[in-house]
C-alpha cells in the first residue's frame, strides 16, 4: 500500500466526502515555547505557548507517557478513525520526556487553521532506528478532510527497501521522486517552507534540501488549494518511527534558522 494509493483510500471509500470529523470533546494541553493555542483546539491560558497567532508548537511532553495522542493536544485519527492513533513514549525523546511512535495502524492528524498567506515553517523532528522497515510517511495536506489527490501537498515516505526519503509525487514509494539517503539513530529535521504568496515550497532533510516547488499543484494539477491544513503522520504499517517538536511558525529566523536547525528554539520552556 502506498501513501496516496491509500490516498486513494479516500476515494475508493465512497463515504469519504460525507464522513463526519470526529473532533475531541475536549481540548487537550498543547505545548509551550513557542506560540499561542491551537486556533481549532484552544487551550487554557496558562498553558497557551507563547508568540504570535497562529505559531503552533507541540513537544509531546505534556502528555502521560504512553498515552493515546487521538484526543490530546489536537490530534486525531485520519478521518476521525478512532483506531489508528499512537502512543507518546519515553524509548525516544528529542525533548524530554516524550515522543510519538508512529507504527503500524498510525494514521494521525492534526489540523490548522487560518494559513492562507504569508511564509510559514512546518518542521518535525524525525527519528528512524537501524532495521525499520516499510515505507512510512510525513504529509502536509492543502485540504482536509483530503478527497482527491490534489489535497496532497506534501509527502515523503521513508523507503526502508530502497534506504531513502523520496518526495513521492507518484504515490507508490519508488520511482519518480527526488531522494536523500534515509538517516538512522539520530534525530533528523524535516523542514518545509511554505510560500502561501507564491504558492511555492522548499523541504529540507537533514539539512539537505529535498525539492521545492509548487504547494498547491505539487501532487495534482487541480484539486489543490493555497492553504496549510493539516499534518498526517502516517505509518503504512511500517515499523517504529518516532516524531517530536513539531511546529508551524512564521517567527523570523535571523539566528541562522534558515540554514540551520530549530534547535535553540524548540527548546522545552517550562512556565
Ligand atoms: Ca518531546
Amino acid at each position: 500500500m502506498t501513501k496516496r494509493a491509500s490516498r486513494s483510500r479516500c476515494l475508493r471509500a465512497l463515504a469519504c466526502g460525507v464522513l463526519a470529523l470526529a473532533l475531541p470533546l475536549a481540548a487537550g494541553a498543547s505545548d509551550v515555547g513557542l506560540a499561542k493555542s491551537d486556533p481549532l483546539y484552544p487551550v487554557p491560558a496558562a498553558e497557551a505557548p507563547r508568540g504570535v497567532t497562529p505559531n503552533w508548537i507541540d513537544h509531546i511532553d505534556l502528555y502521560a507517557t504512553g498515552s493515546q495522542m487521538i484526543g490530546q493536544g489536537g490530534w486525531e485519527g485520519w478521518n476521525g478513525d478512532p483506531n489508528v492513533g499512537a502512543l507518546t513514549t519515553a524509548a525516544q525523546a528529542r525533548s524530554a520526556p516524550n515522543s510519538i511512535e508512529v507504527v503500524g495502524a498510525t494514521d494521525l492528524v492534526h489540523q490548522y487553521a487560518g494559513y492562507t498567506s504569508g511564509t510559514w515553517t512546518f518542521t518535525a523532528w524525525q527519528y528512524i532506528p537501524t532495521g525499520f522497515t516499510g515505507q512510512s510517511y510525513f504529509i502536509l495536506l492543502n485540504t482536509y478532510p483530503a478527497t482527491v489527490n490534489g489535497n496532497w501537498s506534501f509527502q515523503v515516505c521513508a523507503d526502508a527497501a530502497g534506504g531513502v526519503v523520496r518526495d513521492d509525487v507518484g504515490g507508490t514509494c519508488s520511482g519518480a521522486g527526488a531522494t536523500l539517503p534515509l538517516i538512522f539513530d539520530q534525530w533528523v529535521e524535516i523542514k518545509v517552507v511554505v510560500n502561501l504568496d507564491t504558492d511555492t515550497q522548499t523541504v529540507t532533510y537533514g539539512g539537505q534540501q529535498l525539492f521545492n516547488g509548487p504547494w498547491s499543484t505539487h501532487i495534482s494539477a487541480t484539486g489543490g488549494a493555497v492553504n496549510i491544513a493539516a499534518v498526517d503522520l502516517f505509518a503504512n504499517t511500517g515499523t517504529s518511527v518516532f516524531y517530536d517538536d513539531i511546529s508551524l511558525s512564521n517567527l523570523s529566523f535571523l539566528d541562522g534558522f534558515e540554514s540551520g536547525d530549530t534547535r535553540e528554539w524548540h527548546t522545552t520552556v517550562a512556565e
